[in-house]
């Protein structure tokens, strides 16, 4: 939330329209962030409470090759995302989470199960389940375990529209 990251956001924004073609999507490619783990192997379980707009804790620190358990709790009002991945991943996100919102999918506290399920004509749907993130209503609970492979520019966030430029992100930090 500090100055040099809005100004990487801004710049990062204006180049929106490329990466939305690149579809920078998942926690599948994008090698820096690192892959699902496995709850056998999580060193630890981090609870991660999201609000309106913000996450507690603001940070976190792990070392790489990691694997993390989060619990992550929705204590807002709003529908939010928490989501493990590099700021050119999110960005790219955010596109899809904007379409979301347009097609009804996200109504402000409320998600449209139906609609995510729904194929949209092309083969795809507008289901969330990467495993790199979850999106959840308000009051529901759902775990993400995670292994940072390796130090990288890594962040979570949520990229329901406005939220992240409201400056709901965090940094991974490695020891
Ligand atoms: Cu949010």
């Amino acid at each position: 939330m500090n100055a040099s990251k809005l100004i990487v956001a801004a710049a990062a924004m204006s180049m929106s329209a490329v990466t939305l073609a690149a579809g920078a999507h998942g926690g599948g490619h994008g090698a820096s962030s690192g892959e699902p783990g496995k709850a056998s192997e999580a060193s630890r379980t981090i609870t991660v409470e999201m609000y309106d707009n913000y996450y507690e804790p603001e940070e976190i620190n792990v070392e790489p090759g990691e694997t993390v358990r989060f619990v992550v709790k929705n204590e807002g009002s709003l529908v939010h995302e928490f989501n493990i991945g590099t700021p050119s991943m999110h960005e790219g996100h955010q596109k899809e989470m904007m379409m979301m919102v347009e097609h009804g999918v996200i109504q402000g506290g409320k998600l449209n199960q139906h609609m995510m399920n729904m194929d949209m004509g092309n083969g795809h749907s507008m289901k969330h389940d990467d495993p790199n993130s979850v999106l959840l209503e308000p009051g529901k609970s759902k775990e993400v375990v995670w292994k940072f492979t390796e130090k990288g520019d890594i962040e979570f966030a949520c990229n329901v529209p406005g939220h992240y430029q409201a400056g709901m992100y965090g940094d991974v930090n490695f020891e």
